[in-house]
């Protein structure tokens, strides 16, 4: 087993057995501008904390696996610039050579799950992007959930993904997709996708006890919980498709791919929306937080 570098808050919380919540960090490093990547992370803790759980940011610095930042850094991180993105085909390579590279939703399941973490907060995951029948560009967040027992809180798929068939692809790999408190699939910045999302709970105590009848049926991979963004920081679907729409087209002009094309776009979509995108982005990721803290809390107790 490799080495995993444990913050002071989080090696405690695991003498003292007290609920962990993993955060990602490409959020940080390429999800989001300065200086609210920081601000966001920072205050995504608090809400881990305020909710009963302890956060445990998770990112690869100088070649160690970091479960838990300290606040300097937390700091670093969001300022260094040229950090690698970092999903399960680099985590490795990555550790192996010495380098620093903010994870994935993929690479911080698996990175959550050796410290033995079972609960994880991000914004929005990967999925199939639009055109993947000729591009082949699927996240490969989605195996991942086929195989890593995390429960993974989100808002659903970012809505510049091909939404029906990242459900479809979630179906084939057995991974369980619940809606919270509604019927609707959530679409990241929006609250409702026009789909009908596969599963609902509406607890984080049902959330809490899927999971554990997960675990118990050794069933491997996770779970997506869909935790629709607060009503009053949405941006109607219909809204955000016109941006979507044209920073798909810029994606494809300047020839981006690859792991460039999700941060490509968040950040076209930031200035076509004028900023709003953000302030929902940040919305929903602080109403994650919350809910992850609180079905991490639930696990908790269920422990036997
Ligand atoms: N959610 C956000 N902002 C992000 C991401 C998610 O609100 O930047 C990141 C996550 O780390 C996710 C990644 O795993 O985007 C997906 O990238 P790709 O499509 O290249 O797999
Ligand atoms: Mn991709």
């Amino acid at each position: 087993m490799i080495t995993l570098h444990f913050s002071d808050e989080v090696a405690q919380a695991r003498r003292a057995g007290h609920p962990l919540v993993a955060l990602e960090s490409t959020i940080i490093t390429h999800g989001m501008p300065a200086p609210h990547n920081l601000d966001t992370a920072r205050r995504a803790e608090a809400t881990v904390r305020d909710n009963g759980a302890v956060p445990a940011t998770i990112a690869v610095l100088e070649g160690r696996l970091h479960i838990g930042l300290d606040a300097s850094q937390l700091e670093q991180l969001a300022q260094a610039k040229d950090v690698a993105k970092l999903s399960r085909a680099d985590l490795a390579v990555c550790l192996a050579t010495g380098g620093t590279g903010a994870t994935t939703v993929a690479a911080t399941m698996i990175a959550a799950h050796l410290a033995g973490i079972e609960v994880f907060a991000t914004g929005g995951i990967g999925g199939v992007h639009r055109g993947a029948e000729s591009s082949f560009d699927v996240s490969a967040d989605l195996q991942e959930l086929a195989q890593t027992p995390l429960t993974v809180v989100c808002a659903g798929a970012k809505a510049i993904l091909d939404l029906p068939k990242t459900l479809e692809m979630l179906e084939t790999l057995g991974v369980p997709v619940i809606a919270v408190g509604q019927n609707a699939l959530p679409a990241f910045w929006s609250r409702d996708s026009g789909l009908t999302a596969p599963l609902r709970l509406d607890t984080a105590s049902a959330i809490a006890r899927a999971h554990r009848t997960r675990v118990a049926m050794g069933l491997s991979g996770g779970q997506l919980i869909a935790n629709p963004i607060p009503a009053e920081d949405e941006i109607p679907y219909d809204d955000i498709q016109k941006a979507v729409a044209s920073a798909l087209s810029d994606a494809r002009t300047q020839g981006i791919a690859g792991k460039d094309v999700t941060p490509f776009l968040l950040a076209r979509i930031h200035d076509l929306t004028a900023g709003r995108s953000l302030t929902a982005n940040i919305a929903l990721m602080l109403n994650n937080a919350r809910l992850a803290a609180r079905i991490a809390t639930q696990l908790t107790g269920m422990k036997e």
